[in-house]
C-alpha cells in the first residue's frame, strides 16, 4: 500500500484553492496501489497491515504522481517538451499546450498542424481542444484555417471568452485578434499527396467522402491525432489537436474539438483522450463516458474497455468499421491505452523516463 505525496501549495492562476485542497484530501485517503492498478488485486482482497505479496502491474498501469501520456509514437517528442515544462514548475495545461505544439509544428506528422493532409479542396482545416480538470474550464476551435497552433487558439477561447467552441471564420478572426502565428499549413509533400488524390478522383474511382473513409482505414499508424493527458499530483489537463481525416469534406468536424468526445478531464475522476474515427467517438460521447466510468470506481482499463466495446457495438449495429483508440488516466495517475485494432501505441513519460506502450486490443 502506498499513498501519493500530498498536494503542493496552490499555484497562481488556479481558481479555487479550496477545491484543489479538497480533492487533495480525498486523494490522500482514497489512493492505494492495489485498488488502482488494472491488474492489481481488488482493494477488498487486501488485509490492511498484512504483509501481502504485491503483484507488479504492467508498464503503464502503475499509479504515478506526475506523468505525461500522449497518442502515437510522435507523442514522445511532445512528451519531452511537456515534461520539461512540468519540471520547470509549469501547470498541467501549460505542459499540455507546449507539448502538442511540438507536433503541430512538425511537418513530418501528416495528421496534425503544419504538414497535415488537407480537406477535399486542398485546404488544411484544424480542430483542437484543451481542458483543465480543476475547474472544468475548456476551450476549442474547429475548422480553423491558416494558424500554426490551433491548441493555443483553443486555450485562448477558454481563457479569454465565455465560450467553449469557435469554428471556421469566427475562430480565425478570433485567433488573429489574439496575435497567433498565421502560416500556410500545406507543405510541398502534403500538396503533392493532395494532387495525387485529385488525380485519382479524376478517374472517378470514388466519391470524396468514400475516399476519406478509405484513406483513414489505410492510414499509417505513425500518423494520427495527438491527444495528451498531463497529471501532476492530482491535477489533470488534456489537449487534443489534429488536421482530422485526410480529404474530408470542407467543414467536417471530428471528435477532437468536441469536449466530452475527443477529450475530457475532471480532477475528481480522471481523464481520457481519443484518436481514430471521430464520428464513432462522438456517437458514444467517448471520453466523458470513460471519465464517468472512472467516477463510478472502474479502473482505467475497465472504463476504457467498456467504452471501446460500446463503440464496436455501435459500429456493428450500422455495419460500419474503423479504428478508435483511447488513453485513460485515473485521478491517481494510473494509465491505460486501448484500441479496436492492433497498432495503437502511446508515449508515456514519468520519473522513469519515456517509453512507448502498446495499446491493448479490445475485442
Ligand atoms: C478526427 N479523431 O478528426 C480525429 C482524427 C484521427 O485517426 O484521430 N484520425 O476524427
Amino acid at each position: 500500500m502506498s499513498a501519493l505525496p500530498p498536494f503542493p501549495g496552490p499555484e497562481p492562476g488556479w481558481p479555487s484553492r479550496r477545491d484543489v485542497l479538497h480533492v487533495g484530501g480525498a486523494l490522500l485517503t482514497a489512493v492505494t496501489l492495489a485498488g488502482c492498478g488494472a491488474t492489481g488485486a481488488a482493494a477488498a482482497d487486501v488485509q490492511p497491515g498484512a504483509a501481502q505479496p504485491q503483484p507488479q502491474p504492467p508498464a503503464g498501469h502503475r499509479p504515478r504522481a506526475r506523468l505525461v501520456a500522449s497518442t502515437w509514437s510522435f507523442g514522445q517528442a511532445a512528451n519531452a517538451e511537456a515534461w520539461r515544462v512540468l519540471q520547470g514548475g509549469g501547470q498541467p495545461l501549460d505542459a499540455c499546450e507546449a507539448g502538442v505544439k511540438v507536433t503541430e509544428a512538425d511537418p513530418a506528422v501528416t495528421s496534425v498542424g503544419y504538414g497535415g493532409l488537407p480537406n477535399a479542396e486542398g485546404v488544411v482545416e484544424l480542430d483542437a481542444s484543451v481542458m483543465r480538470g480543476d475547474s472544468l474550464q475548456c476551450g476549442a476551435v474547429a475548422s480553423l484555417r491558416g494558424f500554426l497552433h490551433p491548441v493555443s487558439a483553443a486555450r485562448a477561447v477558454m481563457e479569454r471568452t465565455r465560450h467553449v467552441l469557435l469554428v471556421g471564420q469566427g475562430a480565425a478572426e478570433f485567433a488573429r485578434a489574439q496575435g497567433l502565428h498565421e502560416q500556410d499549413l500545406l507543405t510541398p509533400e502534403s500538396r503533392r499527396r493532395w494532387e495525387a488524390w485529385c488525380a485519382e478522383q479524376a478517374t472517378g474511382a470514388a466519391e470524396p467522402w468514400e475516399q476519406a473513409r478509405v484513406a483513414l482505414a489505410g492510414r499509417d499508424h505513425d500518423h494520427d491525432t495527438i491527444g495528451m493527458i498531463v497529471a501532476d499530483r492530482g491535477r489533470l489537463a488534456t489537449a487534443v489537436t489534429t488536421s482530422g481525416l485526410a480529404w474530408k469534406l470542407p467543414g467536417r468536424v471530428g471528435d477532437s474539438p468536441i469536449i466530452g468526445a475527443g477529450s475530457y478531464c475532471d480532477d475528481e475522476a480522471g481523464a481520457a483522450v481519443s484518436t481514430g474515427v471521430g464520428e464513432e467517438v462522438i456517437r458514444v460521447g467517448g471520453c466523458v463516458t470513460i471519465v464517468e466510468a472512472l467516477r463510478r470506481g472502474l479502473t482505467p482499463r475497465r472504463a476504457g474497455i467498456e467504452v471501446l466495446r460500446r463503440v464496436r457495438r455501435s459500429m456493428a449495429r450500422a455495419g460500419r468499421s474503423g479504428d478508435v483508440a483511447f488513453i485513460v488516466c485515473s485521478r491517481e495517475g494510473a494509465t491505460w491505452g486501448g484500441c479496436l485494432n492492433a497498432g495503437f501505441q502511446y508515449a508515456l513519460t514519468d520519473d522513469d523516463g519515456t517509453r512507448l506502450v502498446n495499446g491493448e486490443v479490445v475485442s
